[in-house]
């Protein structure tokens, strides 16, 4: 997969895209992320990239001219994307689901906005898809766009070291992880629960699900509920293949 990553502000994405599990994945070529500064695609370097709203109101909005320049060079270089996504608070709102319907995309652009957001005509005519990472807001939309990038990214084949990992992740069943310990087996007076060093892979399986179970009851029973409906809307129907991929 390869994303275009188009922000105001380069500098604030650069570290995590090089560190990390994350930074080892692009590194290896799991996935490719190019970032690009919006204000190269200012007609000259006074150029703004924002401007006042019509209207008035407070803050600055994105001007249309720059960004849609540089959708169009993007297009013109590398084809056209499977999505272009603008992350807003008010898209959808992202979850495990949508990353793995958009993992499976060959090519995607992530445009951020700054200040009080983009010109609602890009948003009309260029941005396919809006995202939100939650209901907060957040001052731009460059921490979304490497929420996104790391949650994607790590579904790609060969990003993981262990591919089991994934399929063990918190909401990929619709449920919340099991708990996990490491060495040593006693640590200061709290032990591991026993059937984890028992070797029996079975008993391990059974009560690692019952633990998911009793963790999601206890802190997320909205999940437990949504999967509930699922069923009832597909009772004959084999589950939701992005649960199991
Ligand atoms: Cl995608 N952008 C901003 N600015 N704030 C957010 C968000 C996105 N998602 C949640 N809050």
């Amino acid at each position: 997969m390869t994303v275009d990553l188009v922000t105001a502000l380069p500098e604030v994405v650069r570290g995590p895209l090089e560190s990390g599990v994350l930074g080892r994945a692009l590194e290896e070529d799991t996935a490719t992320v190019r970032v690009h500064d919006l204000r190269a695609s200012a007609e000259d370097p006074q150029d703004q990239i924002d401007d006042y709203p019509f209207g008035g109101g407070g803050g600055m909005v994105l001007k249309p001219g720059p960004l849609v320049r540089c959708l169009e060079a993007l297009e013109d270089k590398h084809g056209v994307p499977d999505d272009v996504i603008y992350l807003t608070p008010d898209g959808e709102r992202f979850t495990q689901k949508s990353a793995n319907q958009l993992s499976r995309k060959e090519y995607i652009v992530l445009v951020t906005g700054r200040y009080k957001g983009i010109d609602e005509r890009v948003r009309r005519r260029w941005i396919t898809r809006e995202v939100s990472i939650g209901d907060y807001v957040l001052s731009g939309g460059e921490l979304p766009a490497l929420v996104l990038i790391d949650a994607l990214v790590r579904l790609q084949p060969g990003a993981l070291g262990d591919a089991r990992s994934a399929l063990t992740d918190s909401f990929q069943d619709d449920l919340l992880g099991a708990p996990v310990y490491t060495r040593p087996a006693s640590f200061r007076g709290m032990d591991v629960p026993e059937v984890l060093r028992s070797g029996d892979h079975e008993r391990i399986r059974r009560w690692r699900f019952d633990e998911s179970v009793r963790r999601t009851r206890a802190r997320r029973p909205d999940l437990l509920d949504e999967s509930e409906k699922l069923d009832e809307e597909a009772p004959s129907s084999a589950p939701d293949g992005d649960k199991t991929a």
